[in-house]
């Protein structure tokens, strides 16, 4: 019997922090030798000319989500993690959402019948926290931050998931005690619903006008309150989704002065702007998302927190309906107000190639930031370290070997989800995953799926090391 299963031989390595000519050994699913001539084994991979990077992990995005206002998600696990598989991505974390009203437990055996069978790659859950009662900080979050389930997201707007200052509080606090990582979508409420009324009595109902309600001035106070309230309780968080310059300068701010404080952003806020929104008809309606993309500024403002460790982490926030579908974008009609429109683009195909060839290729990070973003950083913040997001002995094999130089044009037709567009068809790309593989197995070939439903797996996922307190004195 060979040694390996599998040998990737002659690859350029590329982690958060190295860059080597090495073969990699795998057996039973895992990575169990870096080296060279490192002898035989049933299947041997020429990576020769490729860059062997660790398996994408994208630690944001939404499926088969339960929406309770009409709406349907366009994508389930299967289409999900087949599209992901496609772009190089091993892992995806999306939500188990709690309805006000429900129990969270509930919602995570709901989010495990939704998923079971389902996945081409692995998998973890986030939950998403809308009804902070008394059972569920003091008996249900404690068990399930436990069980592996060990972050979660708050909103500080929509309707029906928003919690106020005063529950945001006593989540935090939960958080602290039970070593959990809070994600905090953070837009103000009553900002964008004053400027929704405003602008609806002019008859303003467009879906330019989604952006103008979801202004950057309502981001930046509420990452501001979200990351006051922490420093508070003395909690890391992490804000989600940024868009552009006000919020980031919040985070760094809470950063330089030693706050434990991440941020993540999106493929869209580096390649969209108002002006997508801004076309003829209903057609901005596919790029409705929240936070809304901004402008050109912006985009730079995003690409520099890239590069300078304002943001950790680079997730698709991937949120899937169809176009053409009444339970869609189209759920109450074009001619409906830009507020009553399904948020969310979809992305999580497109998400690496977009960053590796805008990023990457054009200088603007370098490939080992390319990782730590992708990779190593998500994999980290929500305690899935260092089974995986790296390429290290003991890891579970999940690569992906990139062709740094093929050439592609984005076009819906060749995406592997279930929505009917993309809001990057036409964008024409330098580099593509050719092969990923997760636990060893190949997932994904030249950008098509090669493995079946129900390959992927659950993983639980530790308390996360960033997640703890820096152990402030407080007087309460
Ligand atoms: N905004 C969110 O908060 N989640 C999903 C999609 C979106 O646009
Ligand atoms: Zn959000
Ligand atoms: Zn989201």
């Amino acid at each position: 019997m060979s040694r390996f299963d599998t040998l990737i031989i002659n690859g350029q390595l590329i982690t958060a922090a190295d860059r080597y000519t090495a073969d990699i050994g795998i057996k039973d699913g895992r990575i169990v030798a870096l080296g060279q001539d490192l002898g035989e084994a049933e299947e041997v991979i020429d990576a020769q000319g490729l860059w062997v990077m660790p398996g994408g992990v994208d630690a944001h995005c939404h499926l088969d989500q339960p929406l309770g206002d009409g709406a349907v998600m366009a994508d389930d696990f299967e289409s999900g993690t087949r599209s992901a598989a496609c772009g190089g991505t091993t892992t995806v974390i999306p939500f188990a959402a709690q309805q006000k009203g429900q129990s969270l437990r509930a919602a995570v055996e709901d989010y495990h019948r939704r998923s079971e069978g389902k996945a081409f790659i692995d998998y973890a859950f986030h939950m998403i926290v809308t009804d902070p009662t008394e059972t569920v900080l003091k008996e249900e979050l404690p068990a399930l931050i436990n069980e592996g389930y060990s972050s979660f997201k708050i909103y500080l707007t929509y309707d029906d998931l928003k919690l106020n200052d005063r529950e945001v509080l006593k989540v935090l606090a939960m958080a602290r005690r039970e070593g959990g990582m809070v994600m905090v979508h953070a837009e103000n409420a009553d900002c964008i619903a004053y400027l929704t009324e405003l602008l609806e009595e002019q008859g303003k109902t467009a879906p330019y006008y989604h952006g103008v309600t979801h202004s950057s001035i309502a981001e930046r106070e509420a990452t501001h309150r979200a990351i006051s309230l922490a420093e508070l309780i003395d909690v890391p968080l992490l804000i989600v989704h940024v868009s552009g310059p006000e919020a980031i300068e919040q985070i760094r701010w809470a950063q330089g002065r030693g706050l434990r404080v991440y941020g993540e952003t999106c493929p869209q806020y580096l390649m969209l702007t108002a002006s997508d929104l801004d076309q003829e008809g209903f057609e901005g309606a596919k790029c409705v998302c929240s936070p809304p993309p901004r402008d050109t500024a912006a985009q730079e403002a995003v690409w520099e927190a890239l590069e300078n460790g304002v943001f950790q982490v680079f997730s698709s926030d991937h949120a899937p309906f169809r176009y053409e579908d009444p339970q869609g974008k189209k759920l109450h009609g074009e001619s409906a107000s830009f507020a009553h429109i399904p948020n969310g683009i979809p992305g999580l195909e497109t998400r690496l190639p977009i960053l590796f060839s805008e990023g990457v290729i054009k200088e603007r990070i370098d490939a080992t930031r390319f990782v730590a973003l992708t990779a190593t950083q998500p994999a980290k913040i929500y305690g899935l370290y260092p089974r995986k997001g790296t390429i290290a002995i003991g890891s579970d094999a999940d690569l992906t070997l990139w062709d740094p130089a093929a050439r592609t044009t984005v076009r819906n037709a060749d995406l592997h989800h279930a929505v009917d567009y993309t809001p990057y068809e036409g964008l024409e790309l330098t580099g593509k995953p050719v092969l990923t593989l997760c636990r060893g197995r190949v997932v994904s070939r030249d950008g098509r799926p090669s493995a079946e439903p129900g390959y992927g797996q659950f993983l639980k996922c530790d308390k996360p090391q960033p997640a703890r307190p820096r152990g402030a004195t407080k007087g309460f």
